[in-house]
């Protein structure tokens, strides 16, 4: 079975009745979308928020119900995929370009459950490019700041316009290579005024890590 599933199927299993929600976005927090909604067609009663209008579409189609963010004292659990995951447990998220929101739920959350396929199981961040979303305001002089790091930079395209946020911003994609301190990188991207968020989330915002395997083998890899 696809690795993805299997770590979805884990996460999904573990929300409880009553629950509220957070949803990630991605290929695999769709899988987790999907099985949620099957649960909740079989009785599951939850709520959920999503961490994009992607997310909100997919879980509206799997009949799960969406709250306005007025209406949320807690987000109980939220399920999200990975780009990277190291030895540490800190990730790289962004790849789909939903990174601010995703960081807003994960920072909330009771309990935020990364699920991943194997793949993304890495020894140091940063073979994977570091999303960086930035105001659209002089975004050209934001870039030319953060090219003074070491990493090649590249905004974000897609059918050759720049991409566009869910929150009307672009994305700066970053490749280090090696990320040697993630809380430092992440702290100095954020000194730059017209960066908002990056995709760097470190360890202390996440607190277990669900991995599937091709060996059809699903294991937790790190439990807070
Ligand atoms: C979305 O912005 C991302 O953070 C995703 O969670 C991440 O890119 C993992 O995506 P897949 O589950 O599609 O691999």
């Amino acid at each position: 079975m696809n690795p993805k599933i299997l770590a979805a199927r884990k996460a999904a299993e573990l929300v409880e009745d009553g629950a509220i929600i957070g949803l990630g976005s991605g290929t695999t927090a769709a899988f987790a979308i999907d099985i949620l909604g099957q649960r909740v067609r079989e009785g599951l009663s939850i709520k959920a928020v999503a961490s994009s209008r992607q997310s909100e579409m997919l879980a509206t189609k799997a009949g799960i119900q969406l709250i306005p963010f007025s209406e949320v004292l807690t987000i109980n659990q939220y399920i999200d995929g990975a780009d990277e995951i190291d030895e540490q447990m800190n990730l790289i998220k962004g790849g789909g370009g939903a990174l601010l929101r995703e960081k807003i739920l994960a920072f909330h959350a009771e309990k935020f459950i990364v699920i991943a396929d194997s793949s993304k199981l890495v020894k140091r961040l940063g073979k994977f490019p570091l999303a960086v979303e930035v105001i659209p305001f002089a975004y050209e002089l934001t870039a030319a700041t953060i090219g003074k790091l070491p990493c090649a930079i590249s905004q974000r395209m897609v059918d050759a316009k720049p991409f566009v946020s869910d929150n009307g911003n672009y994305i700066l994609d970053c490749r280090f290579e090696v990320i040697e301190d993630v809380v430092a990188l992440d702290r100095e991207l954020k000194s730059i005024p017209g960066v908002v968020e990056t995709g760097l989330f470190e360890n202390g915002l996440v607190d277990l890590v669900i991995i599937g395997d091709e060996n059809d083998d699903v294991k937790i890899h790190f439990e807070r």
